[in-house]
């Protein structure tokens, strides 16, 4: 058995807590799921994730195994026996990691005792009707609990276990009380504050040192969240983030400067024929073709080799993922292709779920109409080639050659004739695809009427909102997410509050080029690492250092000076953009959770490092990975020296108390910015 405080570092188990595990919710299911099969290549069954059990997702994400390793199986027995309820499986994704599941329900008989302990020990209180806290609560407790049991059980290799968001947080200051023997990492993919205050119309940036943070919590009524995610954040042995202008945030909002950053990478998949990407591109471009000329029908007026397909997608943030730049700069360049005469069409679509009743009429009938029309020349087709076979196997020399206008019979000019006249049509195309709850009210709509994009001929600019995300099951714009993303030309993000950024980075992994904000984690990032970022097709507008109407203009900018580019153009940036991809993947950036684990180790078990300089090859094996450099022309990415890791100017070490504010200095912003001179409303 280990002595205390000597547990064996080197074969450790890890934990990693989320309330999203095999549980679509946002960014953090996209973060797991898309690590797992680099931490289960590290780890294999000694990894495991803990999250809550939503049954109707786990039904179709895990497959039920039965656990092996003695404290974890002593550990679920005990807890089963005393009611709570669990599903231990292997998650169905790359890595096929194992998770446990607990449902939080069978928790509840003991909410009030919990909640009671809460405000006792870490003076934490819980408002009596907060469903989601009740939940973060319960989920919490149980996990403390089973960390607690597990550790008795398991006594002698060390236990890290990291956790993620707020929502997983409540277990960390309780595992700090307890003095559970883990060591423990809190990673905030966005503060809760940060996300209230930029919603609101807040000058946040520059006053991020200002905040009075407990009256800005209690004004928004989230006091009592905001509570476990500072708890959470200074119980932490390791406290880390995502980006670096998220670590700036936290350490204003949360008051603890984080230990370093890790930030997001993707499973990235090459395919073994090199442009087998460019061929998907013109696959599902046609497929987004297809829908458009439904949407369009009647309209059909633009030419679909000249038409370039936009979109936008994510968690309806309005403001903070700057919908509102977004559309406000799509009216600009609509004024900009009209008035240089352009040939182009750019159709931008916006994909991001609101409340909706149903799909339109309209866009069901569109799809329905152009369905009909095609089937009826196929139809035509088919009839015309049978004739002019028949015609032409009997003719003999001298005949005349059949003539076309003996092919098309009366029944079928009528039933084109019908086809035809069924796509007349008095309105214009509409804007979106379904009927929302509320029209009248919704921010997206109201910044397409007042920005006067409505789908007229003379537009150059169309804009269509789908209010929910794809799915191929969806009758009017039948693909999946990625497909879609493919299919398109150009990704738009122009957000005001985000700490990492998933979707422009999901773009540059499959090829397609996406504007950016110096905002944004990923935009941030990309302009750290790339010198000349536009030419490999990541374009980063300026939201800190120019004033909101500029900032407009460029995204605009960028948008028209894309619209001109030619179709060779295109490709060859493709191509370049795809080549960053392996800057993304997580083989590289989870070097940095490799480091983030081995300082929590450090922190907790420092006996077990003494005298040992070499640290037994962690941090070794972190640090000499080499970084791929598929890069050519146009120019390369910078070059940098010293140690180039994803968090490179982060810390992550110990004998550094956090991470220093020199580390995101340029994050200041001038201070004579005019919060107020929006040009659009907000
Ligand atoms: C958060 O999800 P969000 O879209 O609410 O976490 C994501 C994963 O770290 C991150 O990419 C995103 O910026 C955050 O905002």
């Amino acid at each position: 058995m280990a002595e205390p405080g000597k547990r064996d570092i080197r074969n450790h188990v890890l934990f990693e807590v989320a309330t999203e595990v095999a549980n679509r919710v946002g960014g953090i299911y996209s973060v797991l799921k898309s690590k797992a099969q680099v931490t289960t290549a590290e780890y294999g069954s000694t990894y495991t994730l803990l999250g809550p059990l939503n049954r109707a997702s786990a039904a179709v994400e895990v497959e039920e195994i039965v656990p092996k390793d003695p404290a974890l199986v002593a550990t679920i027995k005990s807890m089963n026996e005393r009611g709570i309820k669990t599903l231990y499986g292997r998650w169905l994704i790359d890595g096929a990691p194992r998770v446990l599941l607990f449902d939080t329900s069978t928790g509840y008989y003991k909410l009030d005792e919990w909640k009671g302990d809460l405000w006792n020990t870490a003076g934490i209180p819980s408002p009596p009707d907060d469903h989601e806290t009740n939940e973060a609560i319960v989920f919490g407790y149980l996990i403390a609990w089973f960390l607690g049991e597990y550790v008795y059980h398991e006594r002698e290799r060390a236990v890290i276990a990291q956790f993620h968001e707020w929502l997983a947080g409540v277990a960390l200051p309780l595992c700090k009380r307890r003095k559970i023997d883990v060591t423990t990492i809190f990673t905030t993919h966005a503060t809760l504050l940060g996300r209230y205050l930029c919603a609101g119309s807040v000058d946040f940036y520059n006053n991020l040192q200002y905040f009075d943070v407990d009256a800005e919590a209690g004004k928004r009524g989230i006091y009592h969240r905001y509570c476990v995610e500072r708890a959470a954040a200074h119980a932490a042995d390791v406290f880390t983030t995502v980006s670096h202008i998220t670590a700036y945030e936290s350490e204003h909002l949360l008051k603890r400067k984080p230990d370093g950053v890790l930030p997001n990478g993707l499973n990235v998949k090459k395919f073994s024929a090199t442009h087998e990407f460019q061929n998907l591109h013109s696959i599902n471009r046609d497929r987004i073709t297809d829908f458009v000329r439904g949407h369009f029908y009647g309209h059909n007026d633009f030419d679909p080799e000249k038409t370039l397909y936009f979109f936008t997608a994510g968690r309806y943030e309005y403001r903070n993922k700057g919908v509102d730049m977004f559309i406000e700069s799509l009216a600009r360049l609509n004024h900009q292709m009209k008035s240089s005469g352009s040939d182009m069409t750019v159709v931008a679509f916006i994909i991001m779920p609101a409340q909706t009743t149903s799909l339109a009429v309209e866009a069901l009938k569109g799809q329905a109409v152009v369905k009909s029309l095609r089937d009826t020349i196929t139809h035509i087709e088919n009839n015309v080639g049978r004739k002019l076979f028949d015609k032409s196997l009997r003719w003999h020399e001298g005949d005349e050659v059949p003539d076309e206008k003996d092919l098309l019979t009366p029944q079928d000019k009528i039933m084109l004739r019908r086809r035809l006249f069924a796509m007349k049509r008095s309105t214009l195309p509409p804007i979106v695809t379904h009927n929302m709850v509320s029209d009248t009210e919704d921010p997206i709509l109201n910044q397409i009427r007042r920005c006067q994009l409505f789908n007229h001929p003379n537009d150059r600019v169309k804009v269509i909102f789908h209010p929910e995300f794809l799915s191929s099951g969806n009758p009017v714009l039948p693909m999946d997410y990625d497909d879609f993303v493919r299919g398109t030309h150009m990704g738009i993000f122009s957000s005001y509050y985000e700490p990492w950024g998933y979707t422009p980075a999901e773009c540059t992994v499959m090829g397609v080029p996406s504007i950016t904000t110096n905002l944004s984690g990923f935009g941030c990032y990309m302009e750290e690492l790339i010198e000349n970022a536009t030419d490999y097709g990541i374009y980063i507008v300026d939201r800190r250092m120019k004033g909101v109407d500029d900032s407009v203009n460029q995204l605009s900018d960028f948008m028209f000076d894309f619209t001109k580019k030619s179709k060779r153009q295109r490709i060859n940036q493709r191509n370049r953009t795809e080549r960053l991809s392996d800057l993304l993947d997580w083989k590289r950036m989870g070097m940095e959770y490799v480091k983030a684990r081995q300082l929590a180790l450090r922190r907790a078990y420092p006996e077990s490092f003494d005298g040992d300089e070499d640290t037994g090859g962690f941090f070794d094996g972190a640090e000499t990975v080499k970084i791929s450099r598929p890069l050519s022309a146009p120019g390369s990415p910078r070059e940098r020296s010293g140690m180039m890791t994803p968090g490179d100017f982060a810390s992550l070490q110990e004998g550094r108390e956090g991470l220093s504010t020199e580390d995101y200095i340029a994050w200041k912003l001038p201070e004579d910015e005019e919060p107020e001179d929006y040009p659009f409303p907000l």
